[in-house]
């Protein structure tokens, strides 16, 4: 059992990994150590299994370059192996999008009663977006118009998908002339599969290429499309306050933690704690109420929306259920941890999986549909109060930590608070970066990886870049640990923030670091930053701006995905850990250097979260520097 101090930063985590240990209780950080070595062929991408003929490895000391039986080389197995990660993240982020697109379609046709449009303004905007009449007719028609269209962009065969066209007009027509405009969310996807499998594509700058393609149908495509439904279903996220950490959980109320991704039945289970059913039944058991809290992304879908505490991220999913309080824990969708039914089994904790797409053998499974959203809602957390008096029979340890934060910034109320008095624009932002007060942008996201201290990456890295007057945008996981440490409240610009970025936060109220939500939510990174663009006087492409990227702790496919259409967007962006390419020296090349130049976009990797945060700094000075901007007004 390794030292909790080397493996989170977090005081809270600390003391939950202390608890694990003292039970011998396995955690991801145990079972990473029981897992070494772990195969190298494997980390450097050039194991390949898509046939029988192998499984080929490549050896990469080998003293004549070897291939696999059908001959592929290291540069066709790392390319291939390497996209099929981005077609997975891409799957995942806009099967999501999808299943929103599904509820939407529901909900305004009457069949899903727990779901209105509650974002009106968003939805005629989108209708209008999608050439659909808005004047004169009910929402209910036009959001049915609206599903339909947008079922149709997983699917299409003709033309390209819509949402790229928010790009700068420059971006669309670099991917133009390249030729990997999206035309389908779905079709990109399967044309991923259907190029990496045997014998197909086995030129690895093409294979690339489509790669990007893949990541662009996701972050313009599938995770722009669930962000921006959402949006119109549950409403566009305003700035609000909660807390965070393991300390949100409750000692005398019923605990359910939702984990997971998508907002439909989570959002639902928000009403449902009010119910006053609900509370009686809880009061009825000896609890004072019912505490919800949130964990990954489904925590920020109902953090940004309601102001739902958080009670972790990624690597806290295990240590939430050490506490011995969750009396339920429910889960949608990606990363959930099949270990969580093993640590749940050592408490009195109930696990509820509720998508047909994630079972879990031996754990309860309450289906989700969308019809009949509340009532599901009320099963499971009656469910939750039947468990509560179970708690007694393992000792609870709620840790205390349990800071404030600020969340719900979004690319439509950005320009609010960065805007004008009188009207919402991007002006005064671009106006602050091109006299030096602020430096530039950059999104910080993606996951916690036990390869990485738990936190210790987001943090560093964001408050470095703030010292260094970068705005940061945050979502996922990363928002999470920046929210644990105390970075999202206005309060940490005076003490973490440069001069120039200081005066931004203290003239408009806003912390240094902005939490815009969900991994889905990257998107609204995209069209903030095309917004800026669009702005004027900071380029005409995103490429031009002086912004940045980066995953320091990252470690799903959607993940790859994510930076993919970041990088494919024109942007520097770091990574934590390589992604498994380093067995292909052509294909490491391409990515972290030759890329530029076609896609106005690169990859770097660097653990250190100092290093990697000036890695962007002065990607961010060179792009300053190409615009001609003067020096920054404090150096
Ligand atoms: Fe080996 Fe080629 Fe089959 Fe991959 S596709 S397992 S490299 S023979
Ligand atoms: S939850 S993809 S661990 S950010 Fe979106 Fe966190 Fe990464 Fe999952």
């Amino acid at each position: 059992m390794g030292k909790v101090e080397e493996r989170s930063v977090d005081p809270a985590s600390q003391k939950m990994l202390k608890r694990a240990n003292e039970e011998d209780i396995m955690v991801a950080w145990d079972r990473l150590e029981a897992m070494q070595p772990q195969c190298g062929f494997g980390r450097l991408g050039i194991c390949c299994r898509n046939c029988a003929m192998g499984p080929c490895r490549i050896d990469p000391f080998a003293e004549e370059e070897q291939t696999g039986v059908c001959g592929a080389s290291a540069d066709t197995i790392v390319a291939r192996n390497f996209i099929r990660m981005i077609a997975g993240g891409a799957a995942a982020h806009s099967d999501h999008g999808r299943d929103i697109t599904h509820a939407l379609m529901l909900a305004s046709q009457g069949k899903a009663d727990a779901y209105t449009m509650k974002d009106e303004v968003k939805l005629k905007a989108l209708a209008r977006e999608y050439e659909i009449k808005v004047d004169g007719r009910k929402k209910d028609e036009i959001a049915e118009e609206l599903a339909e269209k947008i079922f149709a962009e997983f699917g299409r065969q003709h033309g390209e998908i819509k949402m790229p066209l928010r790009a700068p007009e420059k971006r669309v027509k670099v991917w133009k002339e390249l030729g990997i405009m999206p035309r389908g969310i779905d079709r990109e996807i399967v044309e991923t599969m259907h190029r990496t499998h045997i014998g197909v594509d086995n030129d690895y700058k093409n294979i690339l290429m489509h790669g990007f393609r893949t990541a662009l149908s996701d972050g313009w495509g599938g995770s722009m499309v669930a962000t921006d439904l959402s949006d119109v279903l549950f409403h566009t996220p305003h700035p609000i306050l909660a807390r965070s950490n393991l300390g949100t959980l409750s000692l005398d109320e019923v605990n359910v933690v939702v984990h997971g991704h998508e907002p439909t039945l989570s959002d639902v289970v928000v009403d449902a704690v009010r119910d006053p059913e609900i509370i009686k039944l809880a009061k009825e058991k000896g609890a004072k109420g019912i505490n919800l809290t949130g964990m990954c992304c489904t925590a920020a879908e109902i953090l940004m929306r309601h102001g739902i505490p958080v009670a972790g991220n990624f690597l806290q999913q295990e240590l939430a259920i050490l506490t011995g309080a969750v009396d339920l824990m429910m889960v949608d969708v990606q990363c959930i941890m099949p270990a969580l039914s093993s640590v749940a089994s050592a408490f009195h904790t109930k696990l509820v999986t509720t998508s047909p797409k994630n079972k879990a053998p031996g754990v309860t499974h309450i289906e989700f549909k969308e019809e009949e959203a509340y009532q599901i809602a009320k099963k499971i957390l009656k469910m939750a109060i039947e468990n509560f008096p179970n708690r007694n029979g393992h000792g609870i340890q709620i840790p205390e930590e349990n800071q404030d934060l600020v969340a719900g910034f979004s690319a439509e109320n950005i320009h609010n608070f960065l805007g004008g008095t009188y009207r919402a624009t991007y002006r005064p932002l671009n106006d602050a970066i091109i006299k030096g007060r602020v430096r530039g942008l950059a999104g910080v996201v993606g996951c916690n990886n036990p390869k990485i201290k738990h936190n210790f990456g987001h943090i560093e890295m964001s408050k470095e870049l703030i010292k260094n007057d970068v705005l940061v945008v945050v979502t996922g996981c990363t928002a999470i640990a920046d929210a644990e440490a105390g970075l999202l409240q206005p309060e940490a610009a005076f003490e973490y923030a440069g001069k120039g970025l200081q005066e931004i936060c203290e003239t408009v109220g806003i912390p240094p670091i902005l939490h815009v939500g969900s991994c889905v939510d990257n998107s609204r990174i995209l069209v903030a930053l095309s917004n800026v663009v669009k702005e004027g006087g900071l380029g005409e492409d995103i490429s031009d701006l002086p912004a940045a990227g980066a995953a320091p702790e990252w470690m799903s496919e959607k993940a790859v995905s994510i930076a993919s259409y970041f990088a494919g967007s024109g942007l520097f962006t770091v990574l934590g850990v390589p992604f498994p390419i380093l067995g292909s020296k052509n294909v490491t090349n391409f990515l972290c250097n030759d890329m530029e130049n076609i896609l106005g976009g690169k990859f770097a990797f660097e653990a250190d979260p100092i290093k990697a945060a000036h890695l962007m700094i002065d990607h961010i000075n060179k792009k300053r520097k190409a615009l001609k901007f003067k020096p920054m007004m404090y150096e």
